[in-house]
């Protein structure tokens, strides 16, 4: 795959950068740093034109948006926060897959007036409770929500759900499914317009390979 333009892909580290380097390198890029041991925030790769970046996985959809990289790849619950103002969606890559719900204690009645919930993802959670009219107090976490009932700090939460053994773990169960989360490609939307041809390439590429898998 060889592109005319320069190209910046945002990755997150962990399990996003674990699944998309797979992808990459079936199109034919690969970072030429060893990815275990590097600091490197900047990766080159075997592609003259094409560098990866690494960052905070909250914050791709900002750098894309942005156009401090012209792709990124995010999950699809990062950018039901982030709203996806200036980004493209062209492609779900259908990796780090999981599900969105409302988790709690086996017997907590989710429909209560002004039911108290804890969430890393507000937005999603406000949706969910605002589409069926129901009126509920959010609290904003960072991480850890499972904690949020266990002290009292919540009746619920809205968390991601693999495989549920977090959840298993701190006596909770999920409760209600909200929806299913995979992570996306997302590009800048001038990038889009201004090399149009090497992005085309890029996302008709990946796609085959998905398609293939
Ligand atoms: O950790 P950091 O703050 O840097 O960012 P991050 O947590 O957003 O990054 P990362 O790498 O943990 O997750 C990146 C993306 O992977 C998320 O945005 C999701 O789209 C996707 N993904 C897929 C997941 C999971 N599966 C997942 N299981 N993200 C998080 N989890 C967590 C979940 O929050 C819960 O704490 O794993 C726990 C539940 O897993 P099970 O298997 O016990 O149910
Ligand atoms: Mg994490």
């Amino acid at each position: 795959m060889q592109f005319k333009t320069p190209i910046t892909i945002a990755l997150s580290k962990g399990r996003i950068f674990k699944d998309t380097l797979p992808l990459l390198e079936k199109i034919g890029i690969h970072p030429l740093d060893d990815i275990k041991t590097t600091r490197k925030l900047i990766l080159d790769t075997n592609q003259n034109n094409v560098k990866l970046v690494l960052i905070r996985a909250t914050d791709v959809p900002t750098y894309v948006q942005w156009g401090a990289a012209d792709f990124g790849v995010t999950g699809k619950d990062v950018l039901l926060e982030h709203g996806g103002d200036g980004l493209y969606e062209p492609l779900d890559l259908k990796i780090a897959q999981c599900q969105l719900w409302v988790a709690g204690y086996p017997d907590a009645d989710t429909h209560v007036r002004r039911l108290r919930v804890a969430s890393k993802y507000v937005q999603s959670a406000r949706d969910f409770f605002h589409a069926r009219g129901q009126q509920i107090e959010l609290i904003k976490l960072y991480g850890s929500m499972e904690l949020a009932p266990i002290v009292g700090l919540a009746d619920v939460i809205v968390d991601l759900v693999e495989t549920g053994n977090t959840l298993k773990a701190n006596g909770l169960v999920p409760l209600e499914f909200i929806t299913d989360i995979s992570s996306r490609l997302v590009a800048n939307k001038a990038s889009w317009k201004t090399k149009h041809e090497d992005c085309k390439k890029f996302v008709n590429a990946l796609r085959d390979v998905i398609e293939q898998e």
